[in-house]
């Protein structure tokens, strides 16, 4: 039912110092009226405002004493009448409140429900709610910018931009079929299809700068890929800054895959270390170990980056170009490790890559850590920041949103459609067919900010929220 009352948790659950439980419908404010205890009631109170006091439970005994906003409807952030009930954090006391106004008569909202409201009751379209998601999920500085900037309607703009040019573009097309005699030689298809292409450009354009701007969104995947103790781990422990990996001078000791963030320049990565890659057709190798090479493989696949890591002191030709064969054709920064010892044997102690299969152009750099010694990687720290802007793209004037799957699609088929209006307008193709493809464009393009869009694709828009949202 649209018109209950709904109720949520709008913080993360655990342990924090405080939790915000949040109430939106028509009863928002009578049901926290009941339960509240302070000098003014909810009920009588005007919008924006804090009132302090004793939370109740159903029983009438106290709870906590909490901070209560209120916002009457329209200005909240569903339309609706919202209460949002600050209290103490942790597992007991948000549940409490929660449960107290469920007794009461609010209902516990569903995944993304409250921005649900926020779309049907117009105070955002489509796009800005699910760039709420976005910027909720962001991993780096940049994609949190740009999905506020998509939250403050900057995809809506853009789309009301080319929905202007088109138009236009529709109606000449359209006064041809109409009235073919009117527009007669004036006609001209080659300047009408030069503005369809310019149209479909800036379009194809937004899509080329997705991928960057997905990896902005979701922090970039770097994993650590190399032979058996080469110090892989040792890496990582020193990249993140504590022991979080297992380090052993038993090679393989690394079985599972093991992931840890750092940020660096408000980027998050991703790191994972991973079990190191020897031949798995090796007699030695037990069902466990070939389950943690099937998870390299994964990690190896999955990344944005792979940091290659030899051993400077003992580099192996076959089983080193065997790790090396994992980074396929992704961007790499080769880490030559334990470069305080002196090299055994007499071959060359650092190959020149080529001759491990990597090509120029993916390797982004290299160079030599000592990853048990302090400050042994910042060298490498120092690479993955400097390949930050290769993998990111850089930062230029309005930041492009990573956008949602839904919108990705829409926007390969825009594109798609402008361009068969180009094409067709070029081959007189028949203008009933071009104005097809116009419309479908412009009806595409509606469909971004969640203009004709069905039922069933806002339900799916909003469960892959979270609950509280
Ligand atoms: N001398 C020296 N030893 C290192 C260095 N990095 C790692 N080690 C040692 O090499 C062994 C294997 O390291 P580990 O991180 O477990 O390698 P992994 O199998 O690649 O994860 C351990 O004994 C580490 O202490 C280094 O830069 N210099
Ligand atoms: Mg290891």
């Amino acid at each position: 039912m649209a018109n209950d009352t709904i109720v949520a948790l709008a913080t993360s659950p655990g342990e924090s110092a405080i939790a915000v439980v949040r109430l939106s419908g028509p009863s928002a404010l009578s049901i926290a009226a009941r339960r509240f205890q302070g000098r003014r009631s909810p009920e009588r109170s005007p919008s924006h405002r804090i009132l302090f006091g004793t939370f109740l439970s159903a029983d009438g005994s106290p709870i906590d004493t909490v901070l209560l906003s209120v916002f009457r409807e329209p200005r909240s952030y569903t339309g609706e009448d919202v209460v949002e009930i600050s209290s103490h954090g942790g597992r007991t006391i948000p549940r409490a409140v929660l449960e107290s106004l469920i007794a009461c008569g609010a209902r516990p909202a569903r995944p993304g429900e409250f921005t649900e409201r926020a779309y049907r009751n117009g105070k955002i379209d489509l796009a800005q709610a699910e760039s709420v998601a976005a910027l909720v999920k962001a991993r780096s500085d940049r994609a949190a910018r740009a999905a506020r900037a998509t939250l403050g309607g900057a995809l809506s703009r853009r789309v009301a931009e080319l929905d202007r040019e088109l138009v236009p573009l529709l109606a000449e097309v359209e006064a041809r079929i109409d009235f073919p005699s009117d527009v007669g030689e004036a006609f001209d298809g080659r300047a009408l299809a030069a503005r369809c292409a310019a149209l479909a450009a800036p379009v194809r354009e937004w899509i080329s700068k997705l991928p960057s701007a997905r990896r902005r969104e979701e922090g970039l995947r770097v994993a650590l890929l190399g032979r058996p103790n080469v110090g892989k781990s040792s890496l990582l422990n020193a990249l993140v800054g504590y022991g979080r990996a297992i380090v052993s001078e038993t090679p393989g000791t690394t079985r599972d895959t093991v992931e840890e963030s750092i940020w660096v320049d408000g980027v998050e990565l991703r790191l994972t270390d991973t079990a190191g890659v020897r031949n798995p057709a090796s007699p030695t190798a037990g069902p466990v170990e070939r389950l943690g090479l099937e998870r390299t493989d994964r990690a190896a696949r999955g990344a944005d980056l792979a940091i290659l890591v030899f051993d400077r002191s003992d580099f192996r030709a076959e089983a080193d170009r065997t790790a090396a064969a994992l980074v396929e054709d992704r961007p790499v920064v080769v880490a030559w490790n334990k470069a305080d010892l002196p090299a055994r044997g007499n071959g060359p102690s650092r190959p020149a890559p080529e001759s491990l299969g990597l090509a120029a152009r993916q390797l982004l750099a290299e160079v030599e850590t000592v990853a048990v010694r302090p400050g042994g990687a910042d060298l490498l720290l120092g690479a993955l920041r400097s390949a930050l802007p290769h993998l990111l793209g850089t930062a230029s004037g309005e930041e492009i949103a990573a956008t949602s799957a839904r919108q990705e699609v829409l926007l390969a088929d825009i594109a798609a459609a402008l361009e068969r209006a180009e094409q067709g307008l070029l081959g007189d193709e028949s203008y009933d067919l071009i104005a097809a493809d116009l419309t479908d464009a412009r009806r595409l393009l509606g469909e971004l900010v969640g203009r004709g869009v069905d039922q069933d694709v806002i339900a799916a828009v909003f469960s892959n929220f979270c609950i509280g949202k």
